[in-house]
């Protein structure tokens, strides 16, 4: 069974499954939502996703929204198959959904305005609210810190193995990098580098990145 993953692929939310998938090597197709043009708020994609976001999955019968909903269930689904993304005892798992969360709430929120002040409002032409960005871009700062601290203590943000709570962050560290242009915000901090230069470099999200091109 082919997954649909609506979405365009440039977008990091779908990206996120996207790279879920090809870790585990689920077979997908993307249906592309012309988000510049509000298709995402259409009433007949609001009866995928209520909220008028992407990406939603139909897998069959199941439909699926909330990305990181999303890549927990793809990857419980295939725990056979591929790297556990999971962890494996009480607290590997926990570990796991800790840093999920730090991604969520303390990571994901100053990423998305550096990007909409810098990126998508110029780009639909609209000013950025450049005051904005510099408390968001400081803010960040320290956020990396902690991660930096965190990374010269385990190779992963979890514990030693590749994880979700690290796949979750890669969308949104290449989009700072690739199109907000803040690429210093990893390479000066050592452990933070070398992990993103690890997780970057997996075949999987190697294939996204062509996928995207
Ligand atoms: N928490 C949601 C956030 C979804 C989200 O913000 N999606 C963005 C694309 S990355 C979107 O649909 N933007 C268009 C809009 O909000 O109208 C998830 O992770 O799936």
């Amino acid at each position: 069974m082919v997954v649909r993953v609506y979405g365009p692929k440039t977008a990091a939310c779908p990206q996120r499954v996207l790279a879920c998938l090809l870790e585990k090597e689920v077979d997908f197709e993307i249906v592309p939502v012309d988000l510049d043009h509000g298709e995402q708020k259409q009433p007949q994609f609001l009866l995928k996703q209520p909220f008028g976001q992407v990406p939603v999955v139909e897998d069959g019968d199941f439909r699926l929204f909330e990305s990181r909903a999303i890549v927990r269930y793809y990857a419980a689904k295939h725990a056979d198959r591929g790297p556990n993304l999971l962890g494996t005892t009480f607290e590997e798992r926990a570990m796991v959904d800790q840093w999920l969360e730090v991604e969520a709430h303390n990571f994901n929120d100053l990423c998305f305005t550096l990007m909409l002040q810098l990126v998508i409002l110029p780009k639909i032409g609209q000013p950025g609210d450049l005051a904005l960005a510099h408390t968001s871009e400081q803010k960040l700062h320290k956020v990396l810190d902690v991660y930096d601290k965190r990374l010269s203590q385990s190779t992963y943000l979890a514990g030693d193995t590749f994880t979700l709570a690290d796949l979750s962050h890669l969308p949104g560290i290449d989009h700072l990098i690739e199109d907000a242009k803040m690429g210093h915000l990893i390479t000066e901090r050592s452990n933070v580098n070398a992990w993103w230069q690890k997780i970057s470099g997996r075949p999987a999200w190697k294939k996204l990145k062509e996928l995207v091109q």
